[in-house]
């Protein structure tokens, strides 16, 4: 049974980061899918995702797409369950509406985020743009997001802190930790050891200096108290 204590935490702010966007992919006049109509020139898929594939669907509840209501039949695509996403074929780049839903217990409002699909090669100069257009490359648009949760209820805090991928420090993330430390830490030793015997080297130096000095200032001496006694 989800809990359903509402109260907000005060002064806490905790994210979440998601992945929106789209791949296109050019049809290739000689494998057009069957039942494709002519005029459609790519197959693309729009999603919403965590990153590296990490689970969302504690704190997102479904998502909806808002297509172009102009030229696709039933616009509004509702998606209930991962994966997030809406795969269609067509001619045209539009701006996408994607409107995430929360669940219940966390009382946020959806939040709508906006997404310019992306059919055709925008990166680079003029002759690569080119060269992607003739191999028909997959073309990619995808934006790196935080969805911020400012003063959660405590029932959204739990669930954002207790699932998921993205909890707080877990042990597998310490015993990282103690890897990177020790072997940090030998690093460390390493440098130091080698520092440690440059001093040493120097040590010895000097105190082969100093004898060679404290030689020259005894037959020095010795010469002087001759000359006295001469
Ligand atoms: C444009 N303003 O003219 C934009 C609109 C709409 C793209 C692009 C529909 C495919 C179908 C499609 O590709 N719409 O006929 O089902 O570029």
């Amino acid at each position: 049974m989800p809990s359903s204590n509402t109260k907000r935490l005060k002064g806490v702010s905790i994210y979440r980061p998601i992945v929106y966007g789209n791949i296109a992919v050019p049809v290739d006049p000689a494998e057009r899918p069957r039942g494709m109509p002519a005029d459609h020139t790519h197959q693309w898929t729009i999603s919403v995702k965590g990153v590296d594939g990490a689970d969302i669907t504690h704190f997102i509840k479904k998502v909806q797409f808002k297509l172009h209501a102009d030229t696709y039949a039933n616009p509004t695509r509702t998606l209930e369950h991962p994966p997030f996403e809406v795969s269609e074929s067509g001619w045209g780049e539009f701006e996408i509406q994607i409107k995430l839903f929360f669940h219940p217990e966390s009382n946020e409002k959806p939040l709508t985020l906006f997404h310019y699909l992306k059919l055709h090669p925008y990166n680079g100069d003029e002759a690569e743009l080119e060269l992607a257009r003739q191999q028909r490359r997959p073309v990619m648009s995808y934006n790196y997001d935080e969805l911020v949760f400012n003063e959660p209820t405590e029932a959204m805090y739990d669930i954002l802190t207790s699932k998921g991928s993205a909890k707080l420090p877990s042990k597998g993330k310490t015993k990282h930790r103690e890897e990177f430390v020790a072997e940090a830490e030998a690093v460390e030793l390493d440098r130091l050891g080698a520092g440690f015997k440059t001093v040493q080297e120097h040590v010895e130096k000097t105190r082969e200096k100093l004898a060679a000095k404290e030689k020259e200032v005894a037959e020095m001496k010795k010469r002087l108290e001759e000359l006295n006694n001469s």
